[in-house]
């Protein structure tokens, strides 16, 4: 049989990175079924288009995941896959919120012929032979154990994905006619891909509003130290073969959730020189021991992404997140500066004791900090979250089912301190403020005296990362962002040229690649 697994657009902009749980289901599907996969992101298709494709194809099962976020979207692809006799089944966090909604029986459409819910690894491959066979059941899900909790897949061992032959190609975040040119420069920039890459699954801290503890559970589960070495050691390879650049994104919700057995990965990765840039989510209260922050730089960490939420210790005690201080946050930055690494810092606002001018003063305090790429979003209440039930025992949901009439950037329960429309603007505020391009000069002035490859990395970064959140598609709407940020991209452009031209003269290497001018 072949299955084509599906992630849906999210109707904002493409993805930067690809979705894992496609490529580990892919790995986990017995040998004698085919699966191809597309991701909505990457590769636009109408749902017309990927009837037509599935049929073409002779798809004989579709397995869609999503988020709570584009469900709506899921829904209308399945929907019309349905209609073309063609049978689906949905996984990922939201059909296991709601699974009910995705099978018809909350009173609306139904969507989906089966329902995967929780942690799928250990029944995929039912589920491929339960369809191969016409025999697809309603419901799957993990076996449970003597207390009725889902037994949770170890992780060890751990699925092989066979990185270094997938093809990627639809994921390269450069654009066709670049790639030539690109793979010239330095160690190669022909392709650049982002990868995931999960340690462990797992979160104990039960912040209010995050899915994470309820469906992941609280206690953590990793995979060995050497499956993770080798998967990065295949991806580095993979890299240098193709001249092109293979960063990873470490998806653990908190990859520092034990620190020892973080180190003790992070020694052997340097010891098997595995090291690849990346990406990691940790949050405040781990980072402030030095020497895990050492290794970290040590291995190849650039950006770390740290869930910050609010200024406001009050907010902070309302959703559960105390352990995670305000008032430390500057050193945290600072030291992670130090060491060339910058963070991703994440803010919600339309929290409960948030009031309008909140974003103002969010800002102040942020650019007071090592520079890094702030996200601001709302409070959100996800189905199954402790703070989904707090709002709705309140009465204060206004639109108890977000999701399927999703709009971006406005909230789906009254905050208690502003409206709606004030927490909207609140919001865009503190997008506009923090990527202008007079704080895109500003932060990359902050930096002067790091090195020029780590100033360039953080503007490219900066001009893209907003794009994550915000329409940024056309080649118009790149044009203006370049035309707007020409004052830093002209200053690092000569300033590396002069750079280039001095090493040329005296024989040394290309600062491109990283090595240090004599
Ligand atoms: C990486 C990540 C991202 C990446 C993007 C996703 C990507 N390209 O990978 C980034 C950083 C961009 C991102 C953004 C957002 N994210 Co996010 N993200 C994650 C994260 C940390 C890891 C996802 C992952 O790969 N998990 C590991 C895989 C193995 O697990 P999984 O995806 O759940 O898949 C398993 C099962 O669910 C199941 N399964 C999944 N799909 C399917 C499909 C089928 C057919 C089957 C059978 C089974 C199945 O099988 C898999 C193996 O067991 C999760 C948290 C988490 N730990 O999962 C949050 C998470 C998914 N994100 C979340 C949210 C809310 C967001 C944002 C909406 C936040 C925001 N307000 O901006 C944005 C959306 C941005 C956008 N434009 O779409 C929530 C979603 C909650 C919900 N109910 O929808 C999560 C759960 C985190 C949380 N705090 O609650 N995210
Ligand atoms: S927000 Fe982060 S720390 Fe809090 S429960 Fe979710 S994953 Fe854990």
């Amino acid at each position: 049989m072949k299955i084509l697994l599906y992630n849906p657009d999210n109707g904002v902009t493409r993805n930067f990175m690809p979705h894992l749980w496609m490529f580990l289901l892919q790995s986990l599907t017995p040998k004698e079924h085919q699966v191809l996969l597309i991701d909505g992101n990457a590769k636009a298709m109408t749902k017309a288009e990927l009837v037509a494709f599935c049929k073409a194809e002779n798809i004989g099962l579709v397995g869609i995941g999503s988020m709570t976020r584009m469900v709506a979207r899921a829904y209308v692809v399945a929907d019309a896959l349905r209609d073309a006799g063609i049978k689906v089944v949905m996984g990922g966090p939201h059909v296991t919120e709601c699974p009910d909604e995705a099978l018809g029986k909350d009173g609306g459409k139904r969507h989906a012929d089966a329902v995967a819910l929780g942690e799928a690894d250990s029944y995929w491959a039912q589920i491929v032979e339960d369809a191969a066979n016409g025999n697809l059941k309603e419901i799957y899900q993990p076996e449970t154990d003597a207390k009725g909790n889902d037994v949770k897949p170890t992780l060890q061992p751990y699925p092989h994905i066979p990185w270094e032959t997938l093809d990627l190609d639809q994921f390269s975040l450069v654009p066709g006619f670049l790639q030539k040119s690109m793979s010239k420069l330095g160690a190669g920039w022909g392709k650049f891909f982002v990868v995931p890459i999960e340690t462990g699954r797992g979160c104990p801290y039960g912040c209010e509003f995050c899915t994470v503890t309820g469906f992941f559970g609280d206690s953590i589960r990793f995979r060995t130290n050497e499956s993770v070495v080798e998967e990065l050691l295949r991806l580095k390879k993979r890299g240098k073969e193709e001249k092109g650049q293979i960063a990873v994104f470490f998806i653990d919700d908190n990859l520092a959730i034990n620190k020892k057995r973080l180190k003790s990965l992070l020694r052997d990765i340097i010891a098997a020189d595995a090291q690849l840039p990346w990406v990691a989510q940790i949050s405040a209260n781990l980072l402030a021991d030095e020497e895990l922050v050492d290794l970290i730089a040590d291995a190849g960490g650039k950006w770390i992404f740290i869930g910050m939420e609010s200024i406001d210790p009050a907010n902070m005690a309302d959703v559960n997140k105390t352990f995670s201080k305000p008032a430390n946050y500057k050193d945290v930055l600072d030291g992670l500066a130090r060491r060339n690494i910058y963070a991703i810092t994440s803010f919600i606002f339309g929290m409960d004791n948030d009031t309008v001018g909140v974003s103002k003063r969010t800002v102040d305090e942020i650019e007071s900090w090592a520079p890094g790429l702030p996200v601001f979003g709302q409070l959100t209440p996800f189905p199954a979250t402790p703070l989904y039930t707090r709002l709705e025992k309140a009465g204060r949901l206004h639109r108890p089912k977000h999701w399927l009439e999703f709009a971006p950037f406005v909230m789906a329960h009254n905050p208690l301190k502003m409206t709606i429309d004030e927490a909207k603007e609140e919001t865009f505020n503190a997008w506009a403020r923090s990527y202008s391009p007079e704080r895109n000069w500003e932060a990359l002035n902050a930096i002067k005296n790091a090195p020029i490859e780590v100033r360039i990395g953080h503007l490219v970064a900066r001009l893209f990362f907003r794009g994550i959140y915000f329409p940024q598609m056309s080649k118009w709407a790149w044009i203006k962002l370049l035309m707007q940020n020409r004052k830093a991209i002209f200053s690092l452009s000569k300033e590396g040229f002069g750079m280039w031209r001095k090493s040329q003269r005296r024989g040394l290497v290309n600062p491109m690649e990283n090595k240090t001018l004599k």
